[in-house]
């Protein structure tokens, strides 16, 4: 099998953002494109010879084809072994969990996550480490800095790898190893949880709906739900991946899961309602008439961890990303546990994790998490609140009523204004940006501001800092307003609002959210000019 050094130059825009290299397929299934990028990770990593990667994807267009460039240039480095899913399928928590357990090197993940697949749609490649867990940004700033110098790429020439079985071949002098995608997550999850509670709770007549989104959990929800805890089969809907999605958004959220969410709204909906992302790392949690935000799931998992085996010693700490709502910090205070504040970002979590400082984590983009992996994991947080349920015997309003009873509640929501022109969306940040230095002690819609900065994180295990990670407006009495761009968007830009709104109770727990946060919606809109910057009413969505 003959080696072939292909000269190349470099493609500008190969920067790594909130999570890995997002772009529309199109610009992925450019010549050299894939290769450029592969290349220049494997140089920023020193090279993989005679290392174990995990590769794998989540399943939508253009996977299958990138995973057999992968194959062809990993064998061409040197790299010792390659595992993968059948047809190269893994969930990003799965491949998270595989780097751990087999002690791999590091691992490339194929998935645009949430954002839409297809040949017009979006594709993306992300690097984890030795962890199982994102690449900090040392790496992935090395890898863009070998993405505008890089000259040549390695790969065999060689036919496609038959990936439709678990078993064994070899590529030049490189094994490749086909692995179930689903077992040894599966045997992951049984170890955290009280499989026979769960099932117990189902066998009582417990009725659940997973939305899996025609994307990368159904295989892993229909064998753990239907499967291993004796949901009734119809329990996983829109369960089999397809590389489009079923043509679908799949971000589990009450905008683009809207049937299930409808479904939960009604009285004779289910118990439990969950759906996961694109590529498995994602979830939203529903019970009858009932929406649980993702901040308000991370601050009831920390406060109800204990009743699952996996955490019954206790969690060392609780960490969330700046524009999480505080509902969690409230929870660590009572405990007695630190609460830590990082940036947008999984890969943010990895010390803390590593560290032990931290054991549970979340982001208000609707990823929960824990030390069991280094990356968010969407069907861990739905078997977490199963077995809580199992546990509590409550149902899933009750136990957040009763939460924000304890607690006081945090009302939260994100509006996005997505696709804005670039130049629009930086000009606004940049000018309110300038002026947050003198807003402490104004008043804005009738609230006084207590504080503002640029968000800037130091990260108390190796260090380093980030800066610029978002802009924060504090006002009296604990809510909050944030305005960040997305750094995971394919086009143009998409300016995130964040809207917060603390109310200690006992009265006032039960409003609706986008009217009790009325007046933090209205001072975002004098301080940053949402209307102006973007043309538009209002935003495109709200979750
Ligand atoms: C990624 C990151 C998350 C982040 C989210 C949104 O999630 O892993 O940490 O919260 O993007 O980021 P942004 O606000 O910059 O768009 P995923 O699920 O897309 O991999």
């Amino acid at each position: 099998m003959q080696t072939t050094t292909v000269q190349t130059q470099p493609i500008s825009g190969q920067k790594p953002g909130t999570s890995g290299l997002r772009k529309k397929t199109r610009v992925f299934m450019q010549p050299h494109f894939v290769e450029n990028f592969v290349q220049s990770t494997f140089d920023a990593v020193d090279g993989v010879a005679g290392k174990t990667l995990i590769v794998g994807g989540d399943g939508r267009y253009f996977n299958a084809e990138a995973i057999q460039v992968i194959l062809r240039m990993a064998a061409a480095n040197g790299a010792a072994r390659v595992i993968t899913g059948t047809d190269g399928l893994l969930s990003t928590p799965a491949a998270s969990n595989l780097i751990r357990q087999r002690g791999a090197d590091g691992g490339l993940i194929l998935s645009a996550s949430h954002n839409p697949g297809g040949p017009d749609e979006d594709f993306g490649i992300k690097y984890n480490i030795a962890n199982g867990g994102p690449a900090p940004e040392a790496i992935t700033a090395a890898i863009h800095a070998r993405t505008e110098e890089i000259s040549e790429y390695r790969i065999v020439e060689a036919q496609d790898v038959d990936l439709g079985h678990p078993g064994e071949t070899s590529l030049a002098n490189m094994s490749v190893e086909v692995v179930d995608p689903v077992a040894a997550y599966a045997e992951l999850m049984q170890s955290l949880f009280d499989f026979d509670a769960i099932r117990g709770l189902f066998a009582s007549g417990f009725t659940m709906r997973f939305d899996a989104m025609h994307a990368v959990t159904g295989p892993y929800a229909t064998a753990i739900l239907e499967g291993m805890l004796g949901a009734p089969k119809g329990t996983v809907v829109n369960g089999t991946p397809s590389t489009d999605f079923g043509g679908g958004h799949p971000d589990p959220n009450p905008v683009w899961a809207k049937t299930l969410f409808d479904e939960m709204m009604s009285d004779a909906g289910p118990d439990f309602g969950a759906a996961s992302d694109g590529d498995g790392d994602r979830n939203m949690i529903l019970g009858r008439n009932a929406y649980v935000t993702p901040s308000d799931s991370l601050a009831l998992l920390a406060a109800n961890a204990h009743l699952a085996p996996g955490y019954a010693k206790g969690l060392s700490g609780v960490a969330r990303s700046m524009p999480t709502s505080r509902a969690a910090d409230v929870v660590a205070d009572r405990m007695g546990i630190p609460a830590f504040e990082t940036p947008t970002g999984w890969k943010f979590f990895g010390n803390l994790l590593d560290a032990g400082k931290a054991t549970l984590c979340g982001e208000e983009s609707a990823g929960t998490g824990s030390d069991h992996v280094r990356e968010k994991d969407g069907l861990w947080a739905v078997l977490l609140w199963l077995n809580i349920l199992a546990v509590r015997k409550e149902s899933v309003a009750d136990i957040l009523a009763a939460h924000w009873a304890s607690f006081g509640r945090h009302y939260y929501s994100r509006h996005d204004y997505e696709g804005v022109d670039a130049a629009a969306a930086n000009a606004m940040v940049a000018d309110l940006r300038d002026r947050l230095a003198g807003l402490p002690g104004s008043q804005v819609a009738g609230l006084t501001i207590e504080g503002a900065d640029d968000f800037a994180y130091s990260d108390p295990v190796d260090g380093s800092t980030s800066t610029g990670q978002g802009l924060r407006i504090l006002f009296e009495g604990g809510s909050r307003l944030v305005i960040r761009l997305s750094g995971t968007g394919t086009e143009g830009a998409t300016i995130r609002v964040y809207l917060e709104r603390y109310v200690p109770g006992p009265d006032g727990l039960h409003e609706d959210p986008q009217s009790a946060l009325a007046p933090i919606i209205a001072a975002a809109e004098t301080l940053a000019g949402l209307k102006a910057t973007t043309g538009r009413d209002g935003p495109d969505v709200r979750t």
